[in-house]
């Protein structure tokens, strides 16, 4: 045994003094390596992090987007940098401007939490000199951003053809409620794509109708798939110099966040799903992934429980996982040391049919603490809980507003107010929140500056009608 170990060493030396061997030759060919190690990038930059401009310096988006789904795109990439110019209707705006409205005659939160970092130039799309405006504005840009109903952005004769043949390099990135299919012509809000994505009849409790959650998935995730296409497509531009279609559907959008779900759904062939509290009370599984109310999605068993103070506040809970390797810390605490040997409670297979009782019980525990309270003596035992945060307590939370996640902003029509910075954090690439921008804020600078037109055919262009509300619009906007 001891001469066959020392064989082996004896093989491993002689391994690395080949391996010493190759390095000698590598070092030889060190301008070629050293080259190729920078994969054709520049030097690292020597500016301090956060000194070196933003991940989007230099990316112009031609902003086409409204109501939620598609600004909230266009956002994150001003966020990181890119300068939005977003079109809108004259007179008119993006419709959210006047919904949910809270301070009268101010654009609403809906509109300023999801526009913020952009500018807005009002161009009527379908006027002949408003044509020629976007003309200009296609050549400039580098990516066009939209999500208008099916068959809208060719209604206004924006056709890829078009785009393509005007600038090459474009990048025409779209959302859209389904993909190619039946459904491809409709139009879909938030909650449509929550239950034609899978969310919805995966969400609830058993006994009760299939529920659409608050989070936007279906919006605010789709605008998140469509901001991750277009920096790919920007990436890819470099190497092949040519625009694509970006093309993100908010069907597509919501099952791809709800893909547990179908991973639960083809599970069914093969048995019950053991961590479903439905398989521990005894209830036959179905055809479909069910609605597993508060179960936890993954492989350690959560709940949501009473905290101290639920009789009379609906946040005092907290979500509680029941993680195998801190089990017998979760014993200790709620006075049940027994079950760290008990042969029904010890293993983590023992437990699935007994999940209802066992989270009773550890709920007769989390009643006697608050919240927060549950949530430090938990942490210090490394037991995963999570508590039930109001908004209200999201809005006051210091750690958010530290990090910038939460950001107060000023605005000329309605004071000031609460965004959601960028929720993803570059380290050499700081994001300022401004607010976002009144309706045609940046009209005669855009047409000025950026696309090179005099005063005079500015004064021109005002008095076409192509920038200004006509009277129907005008009336619409009332
Ligand atoms: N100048 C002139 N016309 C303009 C214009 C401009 N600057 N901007 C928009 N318009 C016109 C469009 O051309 C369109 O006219 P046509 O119907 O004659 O072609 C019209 O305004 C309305 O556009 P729309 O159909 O997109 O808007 P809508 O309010 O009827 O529908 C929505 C809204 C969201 C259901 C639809 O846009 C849609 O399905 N979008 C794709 C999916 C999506 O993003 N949904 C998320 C919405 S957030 O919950």
């Amino acid at each position: 045994m001891a001469k066959k170990a020392k064989k082996s060493k004896t093989k491993v030396k002689a391994k690395s003094k080949a391996a010493s061997k190759k390095v000698v030759k590598l070092k030889a060919k060190k301008p070629a390596a050293t080259a190729k190690a920078g994969n054709g990038l520049p030097k690292p930059s020597s500016r301090p992090y956060g000194a070196a401009g933003k991940a989007l310096d230099g990316v112009k988006i031609l902003d086409f987007t409204h109501v939620q789904s598609g600004p909230t795109c266009t956002q994150l990439l001003a966020y990181m940098g890119a300068d939005c110019i977003k079109v809108e209707r004259p007179g008119v705006g993006d419709i959210t401007r006047g919904q949910l409205r809270d301070v009268k005659g101010a654009d609403s939160l809906y509109f300023t939490m999801l526009n913020g970092n952009k500018r807005s130039i009002t161009i009527d799309s379908k006027h002949p000199k408003g044509k020629e405006i976007l003309e200009r504005l296609i050549k400039h840009c580098d990516v066009l951003v939209e999500n208008f109903a099916p068959g809208a952005l060719d209604r206004m004769g924006l056709t890829w053809d078009y785009i393509h043949k005007t600038n090459p390099r474009m990048i025409v990135a779209s959302v859209k409620g389904f993909g190619p299919g039946p459904y491809e012509d409709c139009k879909v809000y938030e909650n449509v794509a929550q239950c034609t994505g899978g969310a919805a009849s995966t969400t609830g409790f058993r006994e009760g109708p299939p529920l659409v959650t608050g989070a936007q998935i279906g919006d605010s995730g789709t605008g998140l798939h469509l901001a991750f296409g277009i920096c790919a497509a920007l990436y890819q531009r470099t190497r092949t110099g040519r625009g694509q279609k970006v093309f993100a559907a908010m069907q597509d959008g919501v099952l791809n966040l709800a893909r547990v779900k179908l991973r639960d759904q083809q599970r069914l062939a093969h048995g019950p799903l053991t961590e479903y509290s439905q398989y521990g009370e005894g209830i036959p599984f179905g055809s479909a992934t069910p609605r597993a109310g508060n179960d936890s999605g993954g492989g350690q068993p959560g709940w949501i429980l009473k905290c101290k103070g639920w009789e009379s506040d609906p946040d005092a809970y907290i979500y509680f996982i029941t993680q195998a390797p801190v089990w017998e810390a979760i014993c200790d605490l709620i006075g049940k040391p027994e079950w760290k040997t008990d042969p029904d409670y010890a293993k983590p297979p023992a437990r699935l049919p007994r999940l209802k009782s066992i989270f009773a019980t550890i709920e007769e525990w989390t009643k006697t603490k608050t919240k927060f309270e549950v949530m430090d003596i938990c942490n210090q035992h490394d037991i995963p809980v999570g508590p039930i945060l109001s908004m209200k307590e999201i809005a006051e939370e210091k750690s958010l507003r530290d990090t910038g996640t939460v950001v107060e902003v000023d605005h000329p029509g309605r004071g000031k107010y609460l965004t959601v910075g960028n929720p993803i954090k570059l380290s050499d690439s700081p994001c300022e929140v401004a607010r976002s921008p009144l309706l045609g804020e940046h009209t005669e600078e855009i047409l000025g500056k950026v696309l090179g037109y005099s005063a005079s055919e500015i004064t021109e262009i005002k008095g076409s009608g192509a920038i200004t509300p006509q009277e129907k619009s005008r009336a619409e906007a009332a």
